[in-house]
């Protein structure tokens, strides 16, 4: 018998917005943005539009800067032709209703550099090369290996999210949401895997957050809390990333942003697009410790998320690759209808195909 989808279409308030349903599209990683200016594709407008139905899109990750690039093809937020291009992107949502957050990205040193200002290192909280690859013009390649940044270079880095945080409200976008996951600048930062400084930024759980909460003050100044959430991914090793103590480590960043009432933190719940269950965490902890909503993220299927929310786990749910291949992803998890599976070799990079001709779903 088909399980009744109800609870996932109950209006939600995230921060300031109503939204029609629990169902959030993730932050999915495209690479069709125009080179070499990352500017945003001309084929987003109508990417974004066909998932408008979901009741939060989370963009792309988005750099804030050129050094905060780590693939080819990824969009940027930090020059007026991009913003130009989102403006189309963030009408398109908003004439069919929907709402759309851009997650703004410094990639720290998961980067190559043919993709940095003057073909410089990429930039890291320690000199420690990820054991991991990206991809660039040629093909996948090993990330090069970063140089530590000078104390007095990061309150530049925070400029710089700010910086794009400004242009996000110009672009027309209903919020941003910070990218502290998966193993970029800002996780690098927190986690004690990578970060061996032993300045102000490094050492005990206090200094470690100290970047994060800085660039999350600098966007507060540019955007009220109740349009600013937070991805984190307390257990994922994704992009080679560690700490020793995760619980105290997130539970404390958790609460930090709790104070400042930020309008929801997006937790991708174990091993990034991989096993729930890589370590143990009580995600109902991090929950409990935040004021505002939980977007719960990381494999769920429709009876998953219907459980998750009649049980008060979470206030929303964000499908990633399901939404790649289902632009009607909303509708099929409402009438329970199959869904397509999604084409990888056309996730990253390319044109239309397998980017905007992905069908709905039509009763045979
Ligand atoms: C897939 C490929 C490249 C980047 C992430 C932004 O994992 C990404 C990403 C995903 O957060």
């Amino acid at each position: 018998m088909t399980q009744n989808a109800a609870p996932l279409f109950t209006p939600v308030t995230i921060g300031d917005l109503k939204l029609p349903n629990r169902i959030a599209m993730a932050p999915l990683t495209r690479n069709r943005a125009i080179e070499p200016n990352t500017v945003p594709s001309p084929l987003a407008p109508l990417y974004y539009r066909q998932r408008a139905s979901a009741g939060l899109i989370i963009s792309e990750a988005t750099q804030i800067s050129q050094q905060g690039q780590g693939y080819i093809w990824t969009p940027g937020v930090f020059t007026d032709a991009q913003v130009e291009g989102w403006r189309k992107v963030t009408d398109a949502v908003h004439e069919d209703g929907g709402h759309i957050f851009v997650q703004l990205w410094h990639v720290g040193r998961i980067s190559h550099t043919s993709l940095q200002p003057n073909g410089g290192q990429p930039v890291a909280p320690s000199a420690i090369a990820a054991r991991t690859k990206t991809f660039i013009a040629s093909g996948f390649a090993e990330v090069s290996a970063p140089r530590a940044l000078e104390t007095s270079e990061i309150a530049g880095i925070v400029g710089d999210y700010a910086h794009a945080a400004a242009m996000a409200r110009r672009a027309g976008f209903d919020g941003v949401e910070l990218h502290g996951a998966n193993g970029y600048l800002i996780d690098q930062f927190m986690r004690d895997g990578s970060n061996k400084r032993t300045d102000a930024y490094g050492g005990g759980i206090e200094n470690r957050l100290r970047f994060a909460l800085e660039v999350v003050d600098a966007v507060l100044k540019v955007w009220p809390a109740t349009r600013v959430g937070f991805r984190m991914a307390p257990i994922s090793p994704a992009n080679d990333i560690s700490d020793s103590n995760p619980a105290a480590l997130f539970g404390a960043l958790t609460e930090a942003l709790s104070k400042r009432e930020l309008a929801f933190i997006h937790v991708v719940e174990g091993a990034t697009q991989g096993d729930r269950n890589v370590a143990p965490f009580d995600w109902l902890a991090l929950r409990r410790a935040f004021s505002g909503g939980y977007i719960a993220n990381n494999g769920y299927n429709r009876s998953m998320a219907i459980a998750a929310i009649k049980e008060n786990r979470a206030d929303m749910i964000a499908f990633g690759r399901a939404f790649i291949s289902n632009p009607d992803l909303v509708e099929r998890l409402r009438i329970d209808a199959p869904l397509a599976e999604g084409d990888r070799a056309t996730f990253y990079g390319g044109d239309a195909h397998g980017y905007t001709d992905y069908p709905v779903w039509k009763a045979t």
